[in-house]
């Protein structure tokens, strides 16, 4: 697909969609059963869901260290790595309280607390992703979360048990309750709790459309991240823009799901006509071409020409891609100009891949171009800005005619009298 800049950019470059709706009413009686009937209910939908009967849901600790045992010492080293990596990035985002002198004797702080206690997701079949584990337990940590618990799908040819690396990757964090629950009961697990599992306060991580929708379905009693939908990458890129680099990274996205959208939006026919003619080659070359092929072939993907960076710039800031390459002359200028993007990878040397494991940044991201309001998960995401107000009786007084004023311009007149209460019911002066 290739077309220029509308006059509409809303209607350019169109998100997969998820019908998520649809998913809320088959998720309802699953999680109505799991907060009513507990454990015996979770036990009994795994063995529906996952054809696999679990005794607990809870992985013992002794699997935990096999699977850490059993861990090859590449990939180990490569996770170690890969947590050491975004470990320094995410503690620099602690934040610290900050007091603010409102006037004499007056002041309010912002105190930073961590949630008390988080569920994260992980999903199992197709999508066995360690580094997910990595990209949500280390903010949770570094944000002085005191409790976390990991749920993944029981998996029949483990004997029930989550994929191994994904309970080798809990044993490297230092996570050792995990649970062997997939789908929509496992984040009821979490938000009611059960007899084996005690109730989280939020609830993160990917997973499929019934893990968004029970997400969606109980958010408010949990808190949630955002819902993670198809994966995007958007790639700005000029004529300096090398075409072999610019289809490997689309390719790389697209692997992910037929459903993943890959788009080039470039100043350069010249460009567009060289990615074209390489993708075929590298696609039939990778080992998941098919699940590519339909990606890249799909109305969520293809190649926008622009007249121009700036132009360019309006359509994937319309966009709010997921992931955005820059590959232009002055790549971090132009970066600089961007509003809007889950996280921006600066020239030839910074792919989405490398983001996806090993720069530090975090790969939990919004998508469907929620990129434009919100914010990858980051250790932000785990804590409440609680507001300390302390006030002493001559800074009240201060304020007590200005209260009272404001509360009976609102017809509440009671909340002036609460501060009134405290100066033998008049205004001081
Ligand atoms: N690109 C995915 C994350 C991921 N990639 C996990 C590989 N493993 C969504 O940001
Ligand atoms: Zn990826």
């Amino acid at each position: 697909m290739r077309g220029s800049l509308p006059e509409d950019l809303r209607d350019v470059l169109p998100h997969a969609e998820l019908d998520v709706e649809a998913a809320l009413e088959k998720v309802r009686p699953i999680c109505d059963d799991v907060r009513h009937r507990g454990a015996a209910a979770v036990r009994e939908l795994t063995a529906r869901f996952d054809g696999v009967d679990i005794a607990s849901a809870r992985v013992p600790a002794e699997a935990l260290e096999r699977a850490l045992a059993e861990l090859g010492p590449k990939v180990r080293a490569a996770l170690e790595e890969s947590i050491r990596r975004t470990r320094l990035v995410h503690r620099d985002q602690r934040r610290t309280d900050v007091t603010t002198q409102v006037v004499a004797g007056g002041t309010v702080t912002e105190r930073w607390v961590p949630v008390d206690r988080v569920g994260l997701y992980v999903p199992g079949g197709r999508a066995v992703y360690p580094s997910s584990v990595v990209m949500n337990v280390v903010p949770a940590q570094e944000a002085g979360v005191g409790s976390l618990a990991v749920a993944s799908p029981a998996q029949k040819e483990f004997g029930g048990l989550p994929h191994p690396t994904i309970l080798a990757a809990c044993a490297l964090l230092g996570v050792d309750e995990v649970y062997s629950v997939g789908g929509a009961q496992a984040v009821a697990m979490f938000a009611y709790g059960t007899e084996d599992c005690a109730p989280v306060t939020m609830v993160t991580g990917p997973g499929n459309i019934y893990v968004a929708a029970a997400k969606r379905l109980l958010k408010g009693l949990i808190g949630i991240d955002s819902e993670a939908g198809p994966t995007e990458i958007a790639i700005l890129a000029d004529e300096t823009a090398d075409p072999v680099h610019v289809a490997a990274d689309l390719i790389s996205q697209a692997e992910h799901d037929t459903i993943a959208a890959a788009v080039l939006v470039t100043t350069s026919a010249e460009l567009a006509d060289a990615v074209e003619k390489e993708l075929p080659g590298q696609v039939s070359a990778t080992k998941h071409s098919e699940r590519i092929t339909e990606a890249l072939s799909g109305k969520q993907s293809g190649i926008v020409l622009v007249g121009s960076i700036d132009d360019g710039l309006k359509v994937v800031d319309a966009y709010g891609a997921e992931h955005l390459e820059i590959h232009t002359a002055d790549a971090a200028a132009v970066a600089a100009r961007v509003r809007n993007a889950g996280a921006i990878f600066v020239g030839t040397y910074a792919p989405v891949s490398l983001g996806d494991y090993l720069a530090g940044s975090n790969h939990v991201l919004p998508t469907g171009g929620c990129a434009c309001h919100s914010s990858g998960l980051s250790v932000q995401s785990f804590l409440r800005g609680i507001h300390v107000v302390d006030y002493s009786r001559e800074a009240l007084a201060g304020a007590a005619a200005h209260v009272s004023v404001l509360a009976d311009a609102e017809d509440l007149p009671a909340h002036g009298a609460a501060i009134r209460a405290r100066f033998d019911w008049r205004v001081p002066e």
